[in-house]
């Protein structure tokens, strides 16, 4: 049935580690045999949303592309995992609604907002704080948190495999 060919959405801050689990994760469902499409925030604002900035309504575009997307890509038989901050309630229940309810498993990377600032990978929240980059999410923009997601996962005390070990059962425990 299409519920085997879900979307799996982890929101959360940047930094939060979204796209090492998506890409983690990814590995794990391919080594199962599944048929795995990636859609990472960061890497489609170089193509497909390279015209979208990160204003609200340019965030909500974002969401709405990228739900238009997974739709497609479940369809066709891919378990799509979308790793994007989608920081406003409102446009992942519009993806939950573009992409299904049945489809659209929702992942709180939960990684609080200090130890994200503290890695920093990409030294945006230091630019953020001297405000060399506006509305930046945590510093200078909202991130609502899911009020009731499939699971959280908090990379500052979960391991990489630990998170990727919870998705994989979640999944499981869907089919
Ligand atoms: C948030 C920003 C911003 C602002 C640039 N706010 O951690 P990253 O660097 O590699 O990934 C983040 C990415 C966010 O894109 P998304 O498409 O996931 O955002 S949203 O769902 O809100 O539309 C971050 C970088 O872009 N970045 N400026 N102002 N993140």
């Amino acid at each position: 049935t299409a519920a085997q060919h879900p979307t799996v959405w982890l929101t959360g801050l940047s930094g939060a580690g979204k796209t090492s689990i998506a890409l983690a994760l990814a590995q794990a469902l391919k080594a199962q045999g599944r048929a795995v499409a990636l859609l990472d925030g960061d890497q489609l604002r170089h193509g497909l949303n390279r015209d979208l900035g990160f204003t609200p309504q340019d965030r909500h575009e974002n969401i709405r592309r990228t739900a238009e997307v997974a739709r497609l890509m479940n369809a066709a038989g891919l378990t799509v995992i979308a790793a994007f901050i989608s920081p406003y309630r409102a446009d992942r229940a519009m993806a939950a609604d573009i992409i299904g309810a049945a489809h659209f498993i929702e992942v709180h990377v939960s990684t609080p907002l200090a130890e994200c600032e503290a890695r920093d990978p990409k030294g945006l929240y230091a630019k953020a704080r001297a405000g060399q980059i506006a509305q930046f999410t945590g510093v200078s923009a909202p991130y609502e948190a899911p009020l009731s997601p499939a699971l959280s996962l908090d990379t500052g005390v979960l391991a990489l495999q630990e998170s990727v070990e919870r998705l994989c059962r979640h999944l499981q425990q869907r089919l």
